[in-house]
């Protein structure tokens, strides 16, 4: 069929009124309307993904919000950032930014900050109502400045897992600058706990509980995810067969 990738993104509608004398055409025809129904499914699966997860009311928090995963990475370094204070502390933005950036946590604490109250869902099927405060992503990205090619973001934490492995995950960019997308260093109007990733944890609100990667050290910008870990994008995508695209 003659009818291109971006005539259909162009939308049905546009393409009829051009194309009069070829809709004219049964087949041809045919194809218009499964392409206005491509239209429509692609707008809803874009409004899908930009859409925000549902906020709650202070009153359904939950009264703890569990630790799943590791609860303290014990490492030495760890410790020592730990011990003061998290003062030496530092989010490293790094990979193909303009920018790369190395930021204190009294430097996050200044730049603009988002509240919600939100669900966690963890596969391991328990979920928990939190109130998350922190930096939306897309101010600490925009500040850095990515390059062209970027298309995954991808953030290593302090805690290894097993056999010295880190934990490590990864977003897309519609997630990445995704309104509820924010680095989160207060939950329940509390400094983030170390069971629950201090000093500085992702919420990525539209994907299930792993995704939302605690300890945070480094946020990288990538082209692709071929060279991190064992090239799934994260930690249980590449050790249990866990799906990369967890969205709920
Ligand atoms: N660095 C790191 N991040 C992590 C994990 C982990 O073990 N290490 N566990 C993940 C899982 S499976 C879940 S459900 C949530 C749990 O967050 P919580 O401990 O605040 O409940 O963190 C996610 N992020
Ligand atoms: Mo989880």
């Amino acid at each position: 069929m003659i009818i291109t990738r971006r005539a259909l993104l162009i939308g049905a509608g546009a393409t009829l009124a051009g194309c009069d004398r070829l809709a004219r055409n049964d087949l041809v025809r045919e194809a218009l309307f499964s392409s206005e129904n491509f239209h429509k499914w692609a707008q809803r699966r874009l409004l899908a993904r930009d859409a925000l997860a549902h906020e709650f009311r202070a009153d359904q928090i939950s009264p703890v919000f569990r630790a799943n995963g590791t609860a303290n990475p014990n490492t030495d370094a760890y410790k020592m950032l730990w011990r003061g204070g998290f003062a030496d502390w530092r989010l490293r933005v790094s990979g193909m930014v303009a920018r790369p950036l190395s930021l204190s946590l009294p430097q996050l604490h200044a730049l603009p900050h988002r509240e919600q109250i939100t669900r966690h869902d963890c596969v391991e099927g328990w979920s928990a109502i939190g109130k998350w405060r922190g930096v939306p992503l897309k101010r600490v990205l925009d500040a850095a400045g990515l390059r062209d090619r970027v298309r995954y973001i991808v953030f290593r934490c302090a805690d290894h897992m097993g056999d010295g492995r880190p934990y490590y995950e990864s977003i897309d960019l519609t997630d990445a600058f995704h309104p509820q997308t924010i680095l989160a260093f207060a939950l329940n109007d509390r400094p983030l706990s170390v069971a629950n990733g201090a000093p500085l944890r992702l919420r990525v609100e539209r994907q299930l509980g792993y995704k939302h990667a605690k300890y945070l050290m480094e946020i990288s910008a990538v082209e692709s995810l071929a060279g991190i870990g064992k090239g799934k994008g994260g930690f249980w995508e590449d050790h249990a067969g866990y799906d990369w695209y967890a969205g709920i």
